[in-house]
């Protein structure tokens, strides 16, 4: 008989992670704690146990989308997947949108609901996706403040009752632009004069979860201005009572690199009765509390995913053996696991430190700086997991060699899966340029350079933690170089823009590590537990600092520009040698030297 490799088991998802536990530990008062704790014991058990077999067995099934029935009629029905079904009734029972609303914690319910999301995601094949636009549109219907609406969708939107909850779709990307939605070319037009009801017209070229209830969407009340300003947020519900598609057909479903489970399509709207939310201009502004939120779970799920690879990374170690020996013995493989787990937990405790700011936030308990804080934060969280996702999935299906690359495995789905944190809910460009716009309302970094202090404290003080104090001064000096670029950067426009990628990596790496020192001195002091700090010697050992290495309207940076211009052009002859000396900064980029 030849030898047949023993495939990694998960075990209770909450049990097994200590970085979730401690976190817990450290910002939950004890008694919420043991109040939620066998509600994340549950979710672990199920993720690990149940959800993880059915996923595995229902790994080569897809949603079916059906346009027409045997006799002719267009029905435009999407059949979803085994886990999907089994992910949206516990989904509503478990109230993993819901808790956020019903509030039992105060600011801590953010806490609760996203620890549980964190332990559900990786387990349901991105249902956390309807999900996540279900959260955000609760939050845009109470922000917009319309009480009719409110009043119609919460209930639903936040039941725990699966034969009455709802989830909500997020319609915002057209062909013109997934980015920049100014050009969307949806019409709405009100039916019948003032009075009448209002029917929106248009193709929605990328809609995730087709088979909401309701969506949230842009579109261009008829004599509008062209541009985003003049793009109004509406409401509507997909189906009428006996549950037919209203106005409504489904194109196709997209054929995606991953995210297969999740059925996305094409839509076009045939006059679908809808509702202003908001008036009839600042559509963009109105949903854009709805993107705070869906970037927050995007975080989560990034921070998630890679938590589930880890997990089956750090079991396979145990029992594959290679060279006479486990894996998990052999020092370098534990070396290259050790820097995975040292950027899961720097992205753990950005995005938990999100988490608790909007928590802060909608329980009125945030200051006015926290409430800044959490605007800038968010942008830079979402990019910056989603990219380390990216790149730990990649490297956790390289740690199972040849079957890390094997569809029935189930590891390939993780890596796919994980290519969409960057690009959906707005790329890592567009999040840097949105990071920008947060911080016009602290140009001078205040509020960010306020929370490194809470964070860091003192320069000195961290005992018996050795090399902690390096750690701590590697998040500051990355912070205080993007502090300086931007302050020179300021007056140029076009260099802020050019840089701002580099820059948010760096603002997001400098505070996963800064909050990483926060637990590890918590976690060193309170429970002798030394690995957080492992973690954070770690991460600052990986490299911080984005901006250090390249701006990109200096002399190099503008050398870039005809690199890019070469496949059009001939290379000038200067593109290839050093700059001159005296280039400055304020020559246009792209223009070769005189
Ligand atoms: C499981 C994880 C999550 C799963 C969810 C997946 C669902 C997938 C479905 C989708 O992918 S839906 C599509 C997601 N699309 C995007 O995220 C769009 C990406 N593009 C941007 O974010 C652009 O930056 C943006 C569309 C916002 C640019 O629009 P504009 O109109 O050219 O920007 P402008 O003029 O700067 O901002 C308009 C207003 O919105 C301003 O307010 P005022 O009118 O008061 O001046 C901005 O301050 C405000 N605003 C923009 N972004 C904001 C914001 N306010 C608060 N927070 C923000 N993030």
């Amino acid at each position: 008989m030849s030898f047949v490799q023993q495939p990694p088991e998960l075990g209770n998802q909450y049990r097994d992670d200590r970085m979730l536990r401690t976190y817990l530990r450290r910002v939950l008062p004890a008694a919420v704690l043991s109040e939620i704790e066998p509600q994340l014991d549950r979710m672990g058990e199920l993720a690990g146990g149940e959800l993880y077999r059915l996923q595995l067995e229902d790994l080569p099934n897809e949603p079916v989308l059906t346009r027409w029935d045997a006799w002719g009629n267009r029905v435009d029905r999407v059949e979803p997947t085994r886990v999907w079904r089994r992910a949206e009734r516990l989904a509503a029972e478990k109230g993993l949108v819901a808790i956020a609303y019903e509030g039992a914690h105060g600011a801590a319910s953010r806490f609760h609901q996203m620890a549980m999301v964190y332990l559900f995601t990786a387990s349901t094949d991105i249902y956390s996706c309807p999900l996540a636009m279900t959260d955000g549109a609760a939050r845009a219907l109470l922000e917009a403040g319309n009480e009719a609406l409110v009043a119609r969708a919460l209930p639903r939107l936040t039941s725990r009752d699966p034969a009455r909850s709802w989830t909500s779709g997020q319609w915002m990307t057209e062909t013109p632009g997934g980015s920049d939605v100014g050009g969307t070319e949806t019409v709405a037009r009100r039916e019948g004069g003032e009075a009448g009801g209002w029917r929106l017209w248009g193709r929605k070229w990328f809609t995730s979860a087709v088979d909401s209830q309701m969506a949230l969407t842009l579109a261009r009340p008829e004599g509008s201005p062209a541009g985003s300003r003049g793009l109004a947020l509406f409401y509507l519900e997909l189906r009428d009572a006996a549950g037919r598609l209203q106005r409504v057909r489904i194109e196709r479903l997209k054929d995606k690199l991953g995210t297969r489970k999740l059925p996305t399509a094409s839509l076009t709207l045939e006059g679908v009765p809808a509702e202003p939310v908001a008036g009839l201009t600042g559509g963009v502004r109105n949903i854009a509390p709805m993107l705070n939120v869906t970037r927050m779970w995007n975080a989560v799920s990034a921070i998630a995913l890679m938590r589930r690879g880890l997990a089956l990374a750090r079991d396979y170690a145990g029992r594959r053996t290679a060279f006479g020996k486990p894996l998990a013995e052999q020092p370098l493989h534990l070396d290259t696991l050790a820097a995975l787990q040292a950027e899961l937990e720097g992205a753990f405790h950005l995005t938990f430190r999100v988490v608790e700011l909007m928590g802060r936030a909608e329980a009125g308990e945030a200051s006015d700086a926290e409430r800044r804080l959490w605007r800038v934060l968010t942008p830079v969280a979402k990019l910056t997991t989603a990219r380390q996702a990216v790149a730990v999935l990649s490297e956790v299906l390289e740690s199972f060699g040849g079957a890390g690359y094997v569809e029935d495995t189930g590891l390939p789905a993780l890596l796919r899966d994980a290519q969409v944190l960057p690009i959906w809910e707005g790329t890592t460009n567009v999040l840097a340029l949105d990071a920008l716009r947060a911080l016009a309302a602290d140009p001078d970094l205040e509020v960010l350079a306020g929370e490194l202090e809470r964070t860091l404290g003192p320069v000195a003080g961290d005992g018996d933690v050795s090399q902690l104090a390096t750690a701590a001064m590697t998040a500051r000096r990355a912070f205080e170089r993007a502090a300086t670029w931007w302050r020179a950067a300021a007056a140029e426009p076009p260099r802020v823009e050019a840089g701002a990628r580099r820059f948010a990596l760096t603002l997001g790496r400098a505070f996963e590590l800064a909050l990483l020192v926060e637990q590890a001195r918590w976690s060193h002091a309170r429970e002798g537990d030394a690995r957080p700090a492992a973690a954070a010697r770690r991460l600052a050992a990986a490299g911080v600092d984005a901006i250090a290495r390249l701006d990109p309207c200096d002399a190099a940076g503008r050398a870039d520009s005809r690199l890019l211009a070469t496949d059009r052009a001939p290379a000038p002859a200067a593109a290839a040698v050093p700059e001159p000396a005296g280039a400055t900064s304020s020559e246009p980029a792209g223009r070769a030297p005189a």
